[in-house]
């Protein structure tokens, strides 16, 4: 295959780099890649998916908040946040018992990761002793465990690690222009400094951003380029699009970007990041079954199964497991023992 690409303002033949994994990426070669002609596009990101990941194979991953709103942190796109007045109401941390069982129905409905999501801005000792017991009870159901809790010390990241999490979720956002405007209570270093303690306790990154605020596509591709620049690139890269949230500021310049931005930005983040899994997370509820198809050609290979994902919806389970099927891709929904709705 030999393939003539304009990117980053040069001729370069498309399957030259399809190995390489680059933490030195610029915002014009991102910018290059993004503007391609779209077939050419989709074609590069196919093939830079197929040397790596099974084409026809999406992962599952089940989404539970733990402990909902109240949240002391002002990120303006957030229904949890108690700066806002969203209508949510807040709750105290779930007990273990009743998080391993909603983890067992996941499992059972097709879930191969169960994530545990917290509305802090980071937990406190007594709650990290709690979430610990719940990654390792979660584990010993054979399922992949992911937390979200805000930000981590380096002795909080090395305790989750022993206690057998696999993956931590922590959001650069956006770009760090559009992150200023809008979240000021943490900063974009705070957050990447959390990901670097949990790199070196040995937990793999789970980290994305959420697009269709009303930011510019250059910020989504900064976004990207951020990411892509991290001193490794996140195992997991989850793009979220904007799940619409009354009373919050984004409210005010939310704009849901069209589906070829959609599947554009989802192409350069594979090509950018060739040996990240892309999630295609918040945001599928306003997505036409084309445009998760025309996504999961671009590269994406992850989804959020179940009716609800932390406050807000998402796609059912049978309509995700028969557009999959459609699709001809498999995915541990085929080997589901029951088609239980995820959030019963
Ligand atoms: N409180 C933790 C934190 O922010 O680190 C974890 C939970 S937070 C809900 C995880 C991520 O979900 C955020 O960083 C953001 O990217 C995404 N998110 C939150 N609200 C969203 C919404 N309404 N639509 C899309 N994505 C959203
Ligand atoms: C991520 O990037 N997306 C998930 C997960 N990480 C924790 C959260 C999506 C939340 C969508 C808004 C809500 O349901 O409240
Ligand atoms: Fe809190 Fe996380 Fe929501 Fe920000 S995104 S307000 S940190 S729950």
């Amino acid at each position: 295959m030999s393939v003539l690409i304009e990117a980053a303002g040069e001729k370069r033949n498309g399957d030259c780099d399809i190995e390489a994994v680059r933490n030195d990426w610029t915002r014009a070669e991102a910018e290059a890649l993004y503007d391609l002609p779209f077939s050419d596009l989709v074609f590069r990101a196919q093939t830079v998916h197929r040397a790596r990941f099974d084409p026809n194979y999406v992962e599952t991953a089940s989404l539970l908040s733990i402990k909902t709103g109240g949240c002391p942190e002002d990120c303006g796109y957030c229904s949890q946040s108690a700066h806002y007045d969203t209508g949510l109401k807040a709750t105290r941390l779930m007990d273990k018992a009743d998080v391993v069982a909603t983890a067992q129905r996941a499992k059972e409905a097709g879930a191969e990761r169960f994530c545990m999501a917290a509305a802090w801005r980071n937990p406190k000792e007594r709650d990290l002793d709690q979430v610990c017991e719940m990654v390792s009870a979660v584990k010993g159901l054979g399922m992949e465990t992911c937390v979200t809790l805000g930000m981590l010390t380096p002795a909080q990241a090395a305790r989750l690690h022993d206690a057998g999490l696999d993956f931590y979720n922590h959001n650069v956002d956006s770009s760090a222009e559009f992150y200023e405007q809008i979240i000021t209570t943490r900063t974009l270093q705070d957050r990447i400094d959390t990901l670097s303690h949990v790199r070196e306790a040995g937990i793999k990154v789970c980290c994305g951003g959420i697009i269709g605020m009303g930011e510019r596509v250059a910020d989504r591709l900064g976004m990207l380029v951020l990411l892509a620049n991290l001193p490794a690139h996140p195992e997991s890269v989850p793009i979220n699009l904007w799940n619409e949230v009354k009373g919050v500021p984004v409210n005010a310049t939310a704009e849901r970007p069209d589906s070829i931005a959609v599947a554009r930005l989802v192409a350069v983040a594979r090509i950018m990041m060739p040996q990240s899994v892309v999630r295609l997370s918040a945001g599928r509820q306003y997505m036409t079954d084309e445009l998760q198809a025309l996504c999961f050609l671009a590269g994406a290979n992850s989804i959020f199964i179940g009716d609800v994902l932390l406050t807000t919806r998402n796609p059912q389970r049978d309509r995700d497991a028969d557009l999959l099927d459609r699709l001809g891709i498999s995915s541990n929904l085929d080997q589901a023992k029951q088609a239980v709705p995820v959030d019963s």
